[in-house]
């Protein structure tokens, strides 16, 4: 597997809760390190390039709506085997369906506003981490 860059995003309803440093204690408890973070609003725009593959199912409209309602914070994680890693952490999609221990379980309240996302495949992560980083951003490795 080797050492991988993966793309997360806190999502609104998480930062609400104020629970940056409790997501990110998991992501460093389990070997990863936050190669690059910041803080953003999301254009609008931005979020409907960044969920391009959905476009086409009933969520999208809301997926998109609740992504620009309020700050999120993006993070390229670091480490061995960091997509996969990074997938675990965070649990099932559904909160509902997550393992204990997991951030969706703690900080997922539905399907939709799920507390994070995470990039599935080496392919969606480079995509993604460069919809929201320069290269040169990436320094904490
Ligand atoms: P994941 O990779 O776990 O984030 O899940 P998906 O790529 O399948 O879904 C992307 C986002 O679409 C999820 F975070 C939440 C949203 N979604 C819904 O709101 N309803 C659905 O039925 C499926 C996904």
């Amino acid at each position: 597997m080797g050492m991988e860059q993966t793309f997360s995003i806190i999502k609104p309803n998480a930062m609400k809760k104020n629970a940056i440093g409790a997501i990110i204690k998991k992501f460093e408890d389990n070997g990863l390190k936050i190669a690059a973070a910041k803080i953003i609003q999301m254009e609008k725009s931005k979020a409907e390039e960044f969920y391009a593959e959905h476009k086409e199912r009933p969520f999208f409209g809301e997926l998109v709506e609740f992504m620009t309602s309020a700050p999120v914070m993006v993070m390229c994680l670091a480490g061995e085997g960091a997509i996969l890693k990074n997938r675990e952490i965070m649990g099932a999609t559904d909160p509902a369906k997550a393992e204990e221990g997991t951030i969706r379980k703690e900080f997922g309240d539905s399907m939709g506003e799920n507390a994070v996302h995470g990039s599935d495949s080496p392919e969606s992560a480079q995509r993604e981490l460069s919809l929201f980083f320069e290269k040169n951003e990436i320094c904490n490795l």
